[in-house]
């Protein structure tokens, strides 16, 4: 029987070195020095071989006995000190959400006048179902001019307006888009009506002075389907300036003009009220109604389908909305010019938000 005193004193011991425990560190070496491969209980076990048989069953009990509730103790205690353990941490690596946010050195970058100009752009129009479509700079001759129906002859053509590649082996010239329109023709090749596009993007006219650069920004829309009529054109292109000039009624004249791509076309003046100027127009772009020989040479059904396009500046636009004064400073990568007229970052443009706050 001194046996079974000795396994309830080693009881009371090792559940006082475990309750005494501060650490999930220190009671792991209790544990190692318990139950661990050479602890004090893993020792009594190897010790039962030793005892006469009849006193080795119930010795093995007693110490399986101390075994599991000693386990248990360790359990509970490494239980209590994690808990205590993920308190601290909670109390002390505490984040205030509501604190204004660390500007670093991102905060030193600026958009262009032109990108932001984009988004907003794309924002209105996605805003009105129209998704963005892009295509490549370099275009062939077919879709930059033949399938926009602007014949061999047009001056549009001519070297002096577009910049053409040396000829392939084939003998075929590529250029640099001088429109978007191509990113049209692409769409209408591709997807059947009916189609609702923006096509915002770089474009390229053999053409520089103090309002032209040979490298612009364009917008293109495009919509398509078998009632869509110069009323929903009118509509859509008051309901851009409104949007984007952030005013709440603007004055439009369409008049008209000629493109080879649309029938009937016009220019698009706008009332210099939007940018505090009242008295004067401002040609913004120009627009019509889809000509059918495009949309033949697109494989859309003329007789069936119908439906309106309009391009526009977005340097020009964003020149009118920000006050830009001089269109050469664009391009110029002036570090001073776009800190000036650049937007942060963190400015994104939105409807609801207002577009550029
Ligand atoms: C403009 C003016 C008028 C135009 C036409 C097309 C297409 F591909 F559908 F035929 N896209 N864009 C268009 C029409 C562009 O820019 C001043």
């Amino acid at each position: 029987m001194t046996n079974a005193v000795d396994l309830t004193a080693l009881e009371e011991e090792l559940k006082a070195d475990i309750s005494g425990a501060q650490s999930l560190h220190a009671l792991e070496d209790v544990r190692v020095a318990t139950l661990g491969k050479k602890g004090r209980v893993s020792a009594l076990m190897q010790t039962l071989g030793k005892l006469p048989p009849d006193e080795r069953k119930a010795f093995g009990q007693s110490v399986n006995g101390v075994k599991t509730r000693v386990s248990e103790a360790l359990d509970a205690r490494k239980a209590t000190l994690e808990a205590a353990a993920l308190e601290l941490r909670l109390a002390t690596e505490r984040a205030d959400v509501t604190l204004p946010v660390r500007l670093g050195p991102e905060a030193e970058g600026r958009i262009h006048p032109v990108s932001q100009a984009m988004e907003e752009l794309a924002e209105i129009f996605a805003d009105m179902g129209f998704s963005v479509a892009e295509g490549p700079d370099i275009e062939t001759d077919d879709n930059n001019f033949t399938k926009l129906n602007i014949p061999e002859e047009h001056p549009a053509r001519q070297d002096q307006d577009t910049f053409y590649f040396h000829p392939n082996s084939d003998g075929e010239r590529l250029v640099l888009r001088t429109h978007t329109s191509s990113v049209q023709i692409r769409t209408m090749l591709r997807q059947k009506p009916p189609i609702r596009i923006i096509a915002p993007g770089r474009v390229y006219r053999s053409d520089s002075d103090q309002t032209h650069t040979p490298m612009f920004h364009q917008i293109e829309a495009l919509v398509i389907d078998e009632e869509t009529h110069m009323g929903h054109l009118k509509w859509t292109l008051e309901e851009m300036f409104r949007a984007f000039f952030e005013v709440d009624e603007v004055t439009m004249r369409l008049r008209s003009s000629f493109f080879p791509f649309t029938e009937p076309s016009a220019e698009i003046d706008l009332a210099a009220d939007v940018i505090g100027k009242p008295g004067q127009w401002l040609e913004i772009g120009g627009c019509g109604m889809v000509h059918p020989n495009v949309l033949r040479n697109c494989g859309i059904d003329p007789e069936r389908y119908q439906g309106f396009a309009f391009g526009m500046g977005i340097d020009r636009m964003a020149m009118l909305k920000y006050g830009l004064p001089d269109l050469r400073d664009f391009f110029s990568g002036d570090m001073r010019w776009l800190k000036h007229y650049g937007f942060s970052v963190l400015d994104m443009p939105s409807l609801a938000g207002g577009l550029s706050s």
